[in-house]
């Protein structure tokens, strides 16, 4: 990865009568200026990700992009990368990105992320891992001072041999049933109480129960975080 071509400004000032959706499209049209022709891109999974894929396929549509292919994160991401027709591709066909651009839920001073809210977080790890460059998008409604410090969710995927073997509580899906992931597995939410001081241990704690899969917790992994706010869009990278 080099950081370095990132640099931190402010680049546009909004209106505050923006809102939320306003400032997700924001940044996913920053981000996707790093966007090349010729670029194996991991694209990831959300509302502001979706805003992502959207400009993509405009900018293939209208032959401004050339010789794109995607890794999609996510089975819902697939389907909106087939109906823009942005060439699908496979880590398996492609195990080295270029650069994979992904919303997050939380993201700390130390750009460390929490991520997978939306259930995808297994092949968004796998995908944006395997990428030279990840760039996060989000609004600045993302930022928090510790990881787990947004009192909201933090998600683990584990894989269960009985369902009933699950001690914690499954995420279930708008039925009651248990949310199943594209990878057959489920997810258990995690919630802190105060944020957490030490992720590196956490992420290792964490990990290290029977059955984890994989865990939220995006460690050292982002190369830029585009953040759309009331102040307008900045980049911050390490
Ligand atoms: C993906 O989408 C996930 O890792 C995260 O859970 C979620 C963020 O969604 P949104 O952009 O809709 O807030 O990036």
């Amino acid at each position: 990865r080099n950081p370095s071509k990132f640099v931190i400004k402010a680049l546009s000032t909004p209106s505050p009568a923006l809102i939320q959706d306003d400032l997700k499209k924001l940044a996913a049209d920053k981000a996707v200026e790093y966007v090349k022709s010729g670029m194996v891109l991991g694209l990831g999974t959300g509302s502001t990700a979706a805003f992502v894929v959207t400009k993509i396929g405009d900018l293939i549509k209208s032959g401004e992009l050339t010789d794109i292919v995607s890794v999609p994160t996510s089975k819902r991401t697939q389907e909106q990368v087939a109906s823009l027709n942005i060439p699908l591709s496979t880590l398996d066909a492609h195990p080295h990105l270029d650069l994979a651009i992904d919303g997050a839920d939380e993201v700390d001073p130390n750009l460390d992320l929490v991520k997978g809210r939306g259930g995808a977080l297994l092949r968004e790890k796998m995908v944006e891992a395997a990428s030279d460059k990840f760039a996060v998008v989000v609004d600045d409604s993302k930022l928090v001072d510790g990881l787990g410090g947004s009192g909201l969710a933090m998600p683990v995927e584990v894989e269960l041999f009985k369902e009933e073997a699950c001690e914690a509580k499954l995420r279930l899906d708008g039925d009651g049933k248990p949310y199943v992931t594209d990878n057959m597995n489920y997810i258990v939410d995690l919630y802190f109480k105060t944020p957490i001081k030490d992720s590196t241990p956490a992420g290792k704690e964490i990990a290290a129960f029977e059955g984890v899969v994989e865990h939220g917790l995006f460690l050292d992994m982002t190369t830029a975080v585009i953040i759309a706010g009331g102040d307008g869009v900045s980049i911050k990278s390490k």
